[in-house]
């Protein structure tokens, strides 16, 4: 379907777009669409930008990752659908291992998310054979790999589900979700919740990467100020003065965009 650029609703009809296009390559599965819409109606909610503690956690997101010693992005096929670029970037921003990791895992998904990835520009995408399982899950998500997932010491997991988020944590790995869902097991779980969406939320970091890699003192100072529990609460005020806004007859107008500048500390 051709989407008119007039649209008011342009992009996010492009996104579903690009996730019915992914659906019918095999890429996407047809949970990975209710997922989306899922994501959908919180993000309506949020105002359709990225919030004040949304940087935060995005700003210590890209702080772990430089200071990492095997940093992994996992990617599923929502991801892989959306933000394949994106993903490609901030990887080589950090750097970064990628691997593919799935929960409707088929070798043949793997493959073509692979292959995607490296139409992109990923080199050694990881998760075609996987070496080694994650302990304590017994869904195909545990297939992983000792020189990505298994042995990364932080992980980044874009809309993940929420028991390998809490396994990954019980291996000790700091895991980084990004999940418009402030109560999933997911943001819950997870070392560094994102609440904000993903293709915001991977510029933001990949901005943020390139930012503290030149202030690797500023980079310690916000691995050391962050606190998940302080960040989750700042998440719910947000939603608290979102509907308070609503109930004062505001409009759905979105929040202001705020941009990924040091104003997001
Ligand atoms: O490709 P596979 O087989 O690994 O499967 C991928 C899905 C996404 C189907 C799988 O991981 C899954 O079932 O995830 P869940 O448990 O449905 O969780 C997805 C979460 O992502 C939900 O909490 C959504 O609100 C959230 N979400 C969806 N789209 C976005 C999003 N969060 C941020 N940005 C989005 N674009």
């Amino acid at each position: 379907m051709r989407i008119p650029r007039s649209h008011p609703r342009y992009a996010s009809l492009m996104q579903r777009e690009r996730l019915v296009r992914a659906w019918k390559a095999g890429i996407v599965v047809p949970e990975g669409l209710i997922a989306h819409g899922r994501g959908e109606a919180w993000d309506y909610l949020m105002g359709e930008g990225t919030s004040a503690p949304a940087l935060v956690a995005e700003r210590a997101a890209a702080a772990y990752l430089l200071a990492a010693h095997r940093p992994v992005i996992s990617v599923n096929g929502n991801v892989a659908a959306l933000n394949g670029r994106d993903v490609v970037r901030l990887a080589k921003a950090i750097p970064a291992r990628i691997e593919v990791n799935l929960f409707h895992r088929s070798k043949d998904r793997v493959r073509k998310i692979v292959h995607l990835l490296e139409s992109a520009g990923a080199k050694s995408v990881l998760g075609l054979r996987p070496n080694a399982r994650i302990p304590g899950l017994d869904s195909k998500r545990a297939l992983a790999n000792r020189e990505g997932i298994f042995g990364a010491d932080v992980v980044l997991v874009p809309l993940e589900d929420g028991d390998r988020a809490e396994a990954l944590v019980r291996m000790k790995k700091t895991v980084i979700s990004v999940d418009l869902n402030p109560l999933s097991r997911t943001s819950q779980r997870a070392t560094i919740p994102i609440v904000d969406e993903l293709t915001r939320a991977l510029r933001n970091i990949e901005k943020f990467v390139i930012e503290l890699k030149s202030d690797p003192a500023e980079a310690a100072r916000v691995r050391r100020a962050y606190r998940k529990d302080g960040n989750l609460r700042a998440v719910y005020s947000f939603l608290e003065w979102r509907i308070d806004r609503l109930r004062r007859g505001a409009g759905v107008r979105p929040a202001p965009r705020r941009k990924a500048t040091k104003a997001g500390r």
